[in-house]
């Protein structure tokens, strides 16, 4: 009877110790589990009592109620406690917030600089009245050559080394003036348009050149087409690609064999008036390949050259973009790395 007195007083001040050192929800819910739960120490103490006689029920069943109904007064105090703290530490965390505190910078994805260089010439040829139209990058010999004036076994076809697909007669096209005759074909005069796409040479590759580039065509058909239209279109693009009005523009003879005449036109360098390493000291800059339409061109795509003329040109887009932003590397353009794209 006595071992059961001393066992009642020792599990309460066991109960109130492990109370004092419990300093979260958490750790309450062992002690409760371990003291008042279904298998814990008071329950294994009041299962005892179906041992004892009716006198000491009598004296040891008060003591045991009294130690159940104080422990679980106990236990809802320090809950409750325990509680309100839990939600004052919360309010803390709103209330107050360091404005100064570090926040990594989120990445940002963004269009890669062929994307914009892109889009900022069809912006400019689209305010001018252009319809931008696109064309494919494997193609027959045909749209790359034989409806360019440029029939098989002619030297110039060297000018464009070319990567040959194993189908008979197919290639990866190594100029976008294929879109010239793919747009006859379909459009009838008046014309004018420009598509910016992907070209393949078979080339080795250097700072300037590059074996895969992009290129930008430009093909104006309509009556009294002339070599004037020609230069005062690119003279305002340049200008405007360049955002520089004093831009001036020079043409020179040049060979290419779906124009006649044929002409390379140069832009004014942007960099110098006396000469400097990026014009080579001329003072001017090669940028074009242009000229008035062949009429073999119009004739094969059945447009009469007595009645309509055109002109065209092509640029490519990368050494453009690296005059405009100074990049001293064409490989850059494709070499997909971030911290050259994200400049951009
Ligand atoms: C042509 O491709 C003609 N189709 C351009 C043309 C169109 C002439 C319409 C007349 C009428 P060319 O081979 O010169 O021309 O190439 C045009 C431009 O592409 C060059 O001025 C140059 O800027 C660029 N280019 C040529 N080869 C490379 C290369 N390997 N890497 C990077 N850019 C190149």
């Amino acid at each position: 009877m006595n071992d059961l007195k001393q066992t009642i007083a020792t599990l309460r001040s066991s109960f109130i110790q492990a109370l004092e050192q419990v300093g979260t929800l958490q750790e309450l819910e062992h002690v409760r589990i371990a003291f008042l739960g279904r298998q814990g120490q008071l329950a294994s103490i009041m299962s005892c009592m179906k041992n004892l006689s009716l006198e000491e029920k009598k004296l040891c069943g008060p003591l045991l109620n009294e130690l159940k109904q104080t422990s679980e007064q106990l236990f809802n105090v320090k809950k409750e406690a325990l509680e309100q703290q839990n939600r004052q530490q919360e309010l803390k965390k709103k209330q107050f917030f360091d404005v100064t505190a570090y926040r990594a910078e989120p990445f940002k994805g963004g269009l890669h600089l062929y994307s914009h260089i892109i889009q900022e010439l069809e912006d400019i040829f689209i305010s001018m009245g252009y319809q931008v139209v696109d064309g494919p990058e494997i193609e027959t010999s045909f749209y790359n050559f034989e409806a360019l004036n440029i029939p098989q076994d002619h030297p110039a076809r060297d000018m464009q080394d070319t990567f040959w697909l194993t189908l008979p007669g197919y290639l990866m096209r190594t100029q976008t003036s294929n879109v010239q005759i793919r747009t006859l074909e379909k459009q009838r005069p008046p014309v004018a348009i420009i598509s910016a796409g992907r070209v393949y040479r078979n080339e080795a590759t250097d700072a300037s050149h590059d074996f895969m580039f992009t290129q930008l065509e430009c093909l104006v058909v309509d009556k009294t087409i002339s070599l004037s239209n020609l230069l005062g279109t690119t003279q305002t693009f340049l200008q405007r690609v360049f955002g520089n009005e004093k831009l001036k523009i020079r043409a020179r003879p040049g060979y290419f064999p779906f124009v006649e005449p044929g002409i390379e036109i140069d832009a004014s360098c942007l960099f110098c008036t006396d000469g400097c390493s990026i014009c080579k000291r001329t003072t001017w800059i090669e940028l074009l390949g242009a000229g008035l339409v062949h009429p073999n061109v119009l004739r094969a795509c059945g447009v009469d050259p007595q009645e309509f003329s055109g002109f065209a040109f092509g640029m490519g887009i990368e050494r453009l973009a690296m005059l405009k932003h100074g990049i001293t590397d064409i490989r850059l353009f494709h070499g997909n790395s971030l911290s050259f794209l994200r400049q951009f």
